[in-house]
């Protein structure tokens, strides 16, 4: 079991099953987290001098793994550009010999190149995905190992996000967790479930990744268990694979009666064990927490579990000032028990995949995930661009699938937000895009978050790919009046009949302890009276009785207030310069009183089904 610091201890003893992590490896795990050596590199002079041998001198602080340098280094707030750390590991004495030794990385931003003991390993391309890397060759067992890490933020032109991202801090550094796993020469390398709805109890398929390092076929037999919550056993299978070198994908298929679904008011889970025993007897095994859930359309609805359902959800971004985006477990936990108990069972996760362990929560709180790439406004000449597609693009959605899949809270694949979804470059890159994740995992819905819905200007022309129409919109703040959401979301549904709609983003900021008692109905008023006057009156229109045939939901921008380069100048309050006002919680996590007003009016959303009783 992975645990992160005393608190996730403590209250592991408390809750038991709901916290803990939803990966178990039967192998060794070395946390490689806590004080590394750490070294701007401005020009750029730490590749041709080495930084990453033994010998590289110069002055080298310490910063603390997790983390971000732009936060703990307070006056490289701005500093964008290459960043070097390293540090010393010893293999632990009683590690079993052989085997494969991976150094697993959950976050490196935006890019990132790793050497062990002088011999480059590996490099990420990026910024939000975990990566594995195989160092065997490279790691001494009986002596000290140098692992070094070159970083570097500098945004790209052609890349996802490109230069048009302006969106939150371009926070740098090794920001999530990082630790050494000894793993047998044949290992369990990934493992999910899809599962699916039969007119009496559910189809499920298990299925893994196996990984073989010699050069001969070797069999292995396989030993699937999967155990309800109390660790009673409630299916079981044996089988025999022989395996070539390098990676194979291994399923079964079955059907059980007696099972519990996944839903946001029951958050059933199950253990999934797949143990693997070679020819000499070593064995491997992985464990995952998943759970039976369908999620689906039918015409201008999404179903999950084959009953409509209406989302009550919220943004949120990974943001502290204290942390930068590298919060620590416990503040994770804050966020997403406050988001469950203000009514939500929905959480966009903006705009790119969020550390490992916020999916574990969304799965045992109950709250439905929404997970994407950081395609932001991404300039349509790049998301048009076949290289970025192939480069950038599928392989970022490949790993976010990959590593996220077997998370049954897991709902939806989104493939970026507001980019000009009204030119042809951009409806090619949905197109393929789209068509890659249903391709991938066809359990999920897949959409993008448009913001082409405003009479008069140029129309989206990708929704038609998307599963779902989702649709940013601010009317009131950036244009239009708070009155004009309803006519828009029905001249859309004119438009498209057979597409559910969810309003994926609205919000309006609001500066704490601002206030006008008569707020108006339009303009960036950043009174808290208007943030909760506009939030209202658009769930008035999202949530009306007759939009229900077409209307899943609505997700609120944005949980908390977060550090946002753009926010600056205007009519944007100067003290809270670089600060995106549209939380209803602060930065800090201080309550606005939009947020009781908010979680009003989800409780009683939850009790309507989602339609409006006022
Ligand atoms: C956009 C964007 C968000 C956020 C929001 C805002 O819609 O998707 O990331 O920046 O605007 O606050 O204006």
């Amino acid at each position: 079991m992975l645990i992160h610091g005393k608190w996730l201890l403590l209250a592991l003893l408390v809750v038991g099953m709901a916290c803990q992590r939803s990966v178990e490896v039967k192998g060794r795990k070395l946390s490689l987290d806590g004080p590394w050596q750490f070294r701007f590199d401005p020009q750029d002079r730490g590749l041709a001098e080495a930084w990453y041998s033994g010998a590289a001198g110069g002055t080298w602080r310490t910063l603390s793994v997790p983390g971000t340098y732009n936060v703990q280094v307070p006056e490289s707030l701005w500093y964008q550009g290459k960043a070097w750390y390293r540090r010393k590991f010893r293999v632990p004495a009683n590690w079993p010999t052989g085997g494969r030794f991976l150094l697993r990385f959950n976050g490196v931003a935006l890019r990132s190149r790793v050497w062990v003991n002088g011999k480059q390993v590996g490099e990420h391309p990026f910024a939000y995905t975990g990566f594995e890397l195989d160092v065997t060759d490279a790691v001494q067992r009986s002596a000290d190992n140098l692992l070094a890490v070159q970083v570097d933020n500098k945004i790209l032109d052609r890349a996802i996000p490109d230069k048009k991202w302006h969106g939150w801090w371009d926070y740098g550094g090794i920001f999530r967790s990082v630790a050494l796993e000894w793993r047998p020469d044949t290992y369990v390398a990934n493992l999910w479930m899809d599962t699916r709805m039969l007119k009496s109890g559910w189809e499920f398929t298990p299925t893994a990744v196996l990984r073989q390092h010699g050069t001969d076929s070797v069999d292995v037999s396989l030993s699937w268990v999967l155990r309800d919550s109390e660790g009673n056993r409630v299916w079981e299978k044996q089988q025999g694979v022989r395996l070539g070198a390098g990676e194979t994908t291994v399923s079964v298929r079955d059907a059980l009666n007696q099972v519990k679904s996944w839903s946001p008011e029951h958050p059933t889970l199950y253990n999934l064990v797949l143990r693997i025993r070679d020819e000499l007897g070593n064995e491997d095994s992985l464990t995952i927490r998943t759970g039976f859930r369908q999620i689906e359309t039918r015409g201008s609805k999404i179903y999950l579990n084959g009953e409509p359902v209406v989302f009550r959800g919220i943004s949120r971004h990974e943001d502290h000032p204290e942390y930068g985006s590298a919060l620590p477990p416990e503040l994770h936990r804050h966020d997403l028990e406050e988001i469950k108990a203000l009514g939500c069972n929905f959480i966009r996760l903006a705009h790119y995949p969020q550390d490992p362990y916020v999916y574990d929560l969304a799965d045992s709180l109950g709250l439905m995930v929404w997970s994407e790439i950081p395609a932001w406004q991404t300039s349509v000449d790049v998301l048009g661009d076949k290289e970025v597609l192939e480069k950038w693009a599928k392989p970022q959605l490949a790993e976010m699938i990959n590593q996220m899949r077997h998370h049954p809270s897991v709902m939806v694949w989104s493939v970026g937000n507001e980019f000009d979804s009204s030119s042809p470059k951009a409806a090619w890159y949905v197109s393929q895009t789209i068509d890659f994740v249903h391709q991938l995992d066809p359990t999920r819905l897949a959409t993008f978050a448009s913001d082409r819905h405003r009479p008069g200007k140029p129309k989206d022309i990708c929704w038609p790919y998307a599963d779902f129409i989702a649709i940013n919109e601010y009317y009131g703040w950036y244009y239009g009046t708070i009155h004009d959401v309803g006519p828009m979301l029905d001249a859309v549904h004119k438009r498209l009949p057979d597409k559910p709609i969810v309003v994926s983003e609205f919000g309006a900021g609001a500066a704490p302890g601002k206030h006008n008692p008569n707020p108006p109905e339009s303009g960036k008023d950043y009174s808290e009276e208007y943030q909760v006057k506009f939030l209202m009156t658009h769930m008035d229109q999202i949530f009306a009785p007759e939009r229900q045939d077409f209307m899943s939901g609505a997700i609120i921008w944005v949980y908390a207030d977060f550090a946002d380069p753009h926010r600056v100048g205007g009519p944007h309050p100067k003290e809270w310069s670089y600060v995106n006002l549209k939380g209803l919680v602060t930065r800090e996590r201080k309550h606005k009183p939009s947020f009781k007003a908010v979680q009003q009016r989800f409780h009683e959303l939850a009790k309507s089904g989602g339609k409006n009783l006022r």
